[in-house]
């Protein structure tokens, strides 16, 4: 059995597995040791379960069987099921774009309540950089025209996805085309794959991993990047902003409400009810304080961007909130849920609500969200919270937070490195090419219990920064990295080298920059552009000295994210693995063959300070093919390649 230092290194974290350990509730971890031994088969990826003449499985040291009943060899099996993964992360993302999407287009025809265009200036760039007319018009007609024509993006049959041809440096796009690269529409692309990967079709793995990667391209250049721009435009543009993370920001003597999934859109009017002064009355009576909003997840991460609202904590944080008996409502959305959270929530007061049709979970109160009321659903569940305050029990709320600073966004990150009139990326660009940066890593993604909480994040992102990498992070990595307080800019005295502190001091940033929720990734894919359009770095986006990881991932979404990040020319560190390790063909293909078509790659190694110098002699590797100064400080270490 793991002990509590190898379950987690959040202090937190720690004492809340202490006490379920004590009270003997199962969590995520004890229910991954009862699954302990796993299958061999699966875990390498060579079972087959496509059809019903098996499941077939390949023996992955070559004695027989070597192929399933059908023929299809480990290859083909392995990259089968992978683009099957990134298919399912793909519309994971991008049904979520589409409901902001179609949630704008209600709120411009005034069928939405509580909603409408809360950025015009954003709607503006966005509509001339879509060719919509704006002169003379109306916000909202503006607004209908352009989430309509966002709309078509998602069941478009012919021609191109427009993200890339309107965002990309020339010669990647063109790159694209040459290799079939780029997603009729993104509905189409995920239809293919399930087509493609049906018993009997395709059995080429290369022709396979190809499909997956144009998949992939229709979520980072389609699905996420419309859920992050249409997002910006309904519910505001982040700013800078300071808030708190961890178990430590729910409050004893307030009520409190946890917010858990991935969706902007009830989440954010959850926070403007819990400022509503009926319901704060209410709560008053109640003997509470106030009402707390904070959350888990992405959900967390949307509302932390745009509103400032605390962060209670990571994909492994969800049955450990519950466990304080201090929260009154934990309200899920969808993706991340762990159907766990309600039989964890029956040991205490707990309600857990569920709140869309696509993600109901047996034994939580199901409120259906309706845009058309969705104040009134708000309120009513924030009442549900209040009124649940005086069933408390006894609460135990690990005292841990630590201050972050979130809300960075392509443009007002150049207006923070430009100053404040001068909004540009070049001190960023030429502070690479000089030397005193050595590039830009994005650390991305989940928790998982395979892996230690927190520990690969903060152990990467901590090597990256001493090494003077400036890192951008979304998702629960933000989450574990900021629990102890690299998201903060004192941070970088104490963390990063020497031209990274130089960097972060002259315009004030930390030297780990949260750039948002898991389809905010397309901010790093926008920010990647604009450093190439500011120039001296190349002319297309596998010149930079960039590279990608996502440490302790657990999700399809993940495998969809680190696709497209390789499909658009960056190097990606993935651990731990996906389940390809069978195939030898598949792995090859996948870190090292696929360099010469995207001029991206995977590696998978799990040590997070080794992945990290991997990183590094990739970014160096591009420095010396860009021809740029040497690192400006000794300190910077020699990566081991
Ligand atoms: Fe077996 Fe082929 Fe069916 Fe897969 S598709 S389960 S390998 S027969
Ligand atoms: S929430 S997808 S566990 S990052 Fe985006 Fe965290 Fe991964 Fe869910």
């Amino acid at each position: 059995m793991k002990r509590t230092h190898e379950k987690t290194v959040d202090p937190a974290a720690a004492e809340a597995l202490a006490k379920a350990a004590k009270l003997s509730i199962s969590t995520a971890y004890d229910r991954h040791e009862e699954q302990e031994p796993r299958c061999g088969f699966g875990e390498t990826g060579l079972c087959c379960r496509i059809c019903d003449m098996g499941p077939c499985r390949i023996d992955p040291f070559g004695d027989s069987p070597s192929r399933g009943i059908c023929g299809a060899n480990g290859a083909t099996i392995v990259a089968r099921h992978l683009i099957r993964q990134v298919a399912a992360g793909v519309a994971t993302h991008s049904d979520h774009g589409h409901d902001i999407v179609r949630t704008l287009l209600l709120a411009a025809k005034g069928e939405a309540q509580g909603y409408s265009v809360k950025d015009e200036a954003r709607l503006k760039d966005l509509a001339n950089e879509w060719g919509v007319a704006t002169d003379g018009r109306e916000s909202n007609d503006i607004a209908i025209e352009l989430a309509q024509l966002a709309l078509g993006q998602f069941n478009q049959q012919e021609g191109e996805i427009r993200y890339p041809a309107l965002r990309a440096p020339n010669a990647t796009l063109e790159n694209w085309r040459r290799h079939g690269l780029i997603p009729v529409g993104v509905e189409h692309e995920v239809v293919e794959t399930l087509h493609r990967t049906h018993e009997g079709v395709d059995a080429d793995y290369r022709n396979l991993l190809m499909h997956g990667f144009r998949t992939s391209m229709g979520d980072g250049w389609a699905g996420s990047m419309l859920a992050t721009d249409f997002g910006d435009v309904l519910f505001g543009t982040p700013t800078p902003v300071r808030s708190q993370v961890n178990l430590g920001v729910l409050k004893k003597d307030q009520v409190n409400i946890v917010v858990h999934g991935h969706e902007p859109t009830l989440s954010e009017m959850v926070v403007a009810a819990s400022r509503d002064p009926e319901l704060l009355k209410l709560a008053s009576e109640k003997g509470a304080k106030g009402i707390v909003v904070g959350g888990i997840c992405c959900t967390a991460n949307e509302i932390l961007m745009r509103q400032g609202a605390p962060v209670v904590g990571n994909f492994l944080h969800q049955e450990l909130a519950i466990g304080t008996g201090a929260v009154d409502v934990m309200l899920v959305d969808v993706q991340c849920i762990m159907p766990a959270v309600v039989e964890h929530a029956s040991r205490y007061h707990t309600k857990i609500i569920s709140t869309s049709k696509k993600a109901r979970i047996p034994g939580a109160t199901h409120i259906q969200f309706d845009e058309k009321r969705a104040y009134d659903i708000a309120k009513q569940i924030v009442k549900e919270a209040v009124e649940n305050y005086a069933n408390r029990g006894v609460t135990d709320i690990p005292q841990h937070t630590s201050d972050l600073v979130a809300g960075f966004t392509v443009q007002n990150t150049f207006t923070h490195l430009g100053g404040k009139y001068r909004a540009t990326l070049r001190p960023l660009n030429d502070g690479i090419i000089q030397g005193r940066l050595r590039g830009v890593a994005a650390v991305i993604g989940c928790n998982t219990v395979k892996k230690t909480q927190d520990d690969s994040h903060v152990r990467m992102v901590k090597e990256l920064i001493a090494n003077d990498v400036l890192v951008v992070q979304t998702g629960c990595s933000a989450t574990a990295c900021a629990k102890i307080g690299l998201l903060k800019p004192e941070a970088a005295a104490e963390f990063a080298g020497k031209g990274l502190q130089e960097i972060c001091e002259a315009v004030g940033i930390p030297p780990v920059l949260h750039f948002g929720s898991c389809v905010d990734n397309s901010r790093i894919l926008v920010a990647l552009c604009e450093i190439l359009r500011e120039g001296g770095l190349g002319d297309k986006l596998s010149d930079l000295p960039v590279a990608g990881a996502a440490p302790e991932a657990m999700c399809e979404k993940a495998i969809a994210i680190g696709f497209y990040c390789v499909a658009s020319g960056v190097y990606v560190n993935y651990s731990p693995a996906m389940r390809i390790l069978g195939s030898k063909d598949v792995t090859n293909f996948l870190t090292n063959e696929v360099e010469d078509i995207t001029g991206g790659r995977f590696s998978f190694e799990a040590d997070p300070v080794k992945a990290a110098r991997l990183m590094m002699a990739h970014m160096d590797k591009k420095r010396a093919a860009l021809k740029l100064k040497p690192l400006m400080y000794a300190s910077a270490m020699e990566p081991q390649g």
